[in-house]
């Protein structure tokens, strides 16, 4: 059986979590990360030197970096949905994985004040450069979504499960976030599905 070492209060943790739950594999969940630790022990580390989760291991394969653990599960357990089989289609579905990584940032100086208390991102005055920042960054999928229900097209792919997570904690951080009625209907279409209660079990942490 599947095992995958993460938190259910990680972002990169439930991209790998939710292909699981939409692809139908049987896993064994490792809490591992944040107060679980575990990052460190030496069988952990052989595994993933990056000092991160999630990581997993899938008949003898260990991934790490949640948007390539995605990717190879959804290519092996979920073709012709997850992983879509029209190749522009699922470029379109790469590409947004990718553009996610360059942004996944722009949110964190808020969420770790508001959420966290850190502050190492500029405390309270970090906020609204990094709200001002994300909404710039998120206008380019607003713009995307302007015709299409989903990121790849007219279904559910691993692009939005990628997606997903930070703007999850975008819209739920209390801070304005006007506008946007392409991602909020988009966000609204992912709640609804059945995984989704089943992936953000856990108030923002
Ligand atoms: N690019 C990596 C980022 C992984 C990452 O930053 N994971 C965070 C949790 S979301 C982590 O391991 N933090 C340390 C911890 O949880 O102890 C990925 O997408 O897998």
């Amino acid at each position: 059986m599947l095992k995958l070492w993460g938190r259910p209060d990680s972002s990169a943790t439930h991209k790998v979590l939710w292909t699981c739950i939409e692809a139908g594999i049987e896993y064994e969940f490792i809490m591992t990360g944040g107060k679980y630790g575990g990052l460190t022990d030496p069988e952990y580390l052989a595994m993933n030197p990056t000092l991160r989760i999630p990581t997993i291991l899938d008949d003898g394969y260990v991934g790490w970096e949640s948007n390539s653990c995605a990717r190879y599960l959804a290519a092996k357990y979920a073709s012709g949905t997850l992983w879509p089989e029209d190749l522009q289609i699922r470029a379109e579905a790469d590409k947004w994985m990718d553009w996610q990584c360059t942004h996944w940032m722009d949110i964190v100086p808020a969420f770790a004040w508001l959420i966290r208390g850190t502050e190492t991102f500029g405390a309270a005055e970090g906020v609204e450069p990094s709200r001002l920042k994300s909404l710039e960054a998120y206008q380019m999928l607003e713009d995307r979504l302007e015709d299409r229900d989903y990121v790849a097209g007219d279904s559910f792919t691993m692009g939005d499960i990628a997606l997903c997570p930070r703007v999850h904690q975008f819209l739920n951080l209390d801070i304005d976030t006007p506008g946007m009625p392409n991602i909020k209907a988009w966000y609204a279409r992912l709640k609804e599905r059945p995984s989704f209660d089943q992936v953000f079990t856990l108030p923002l942490t």
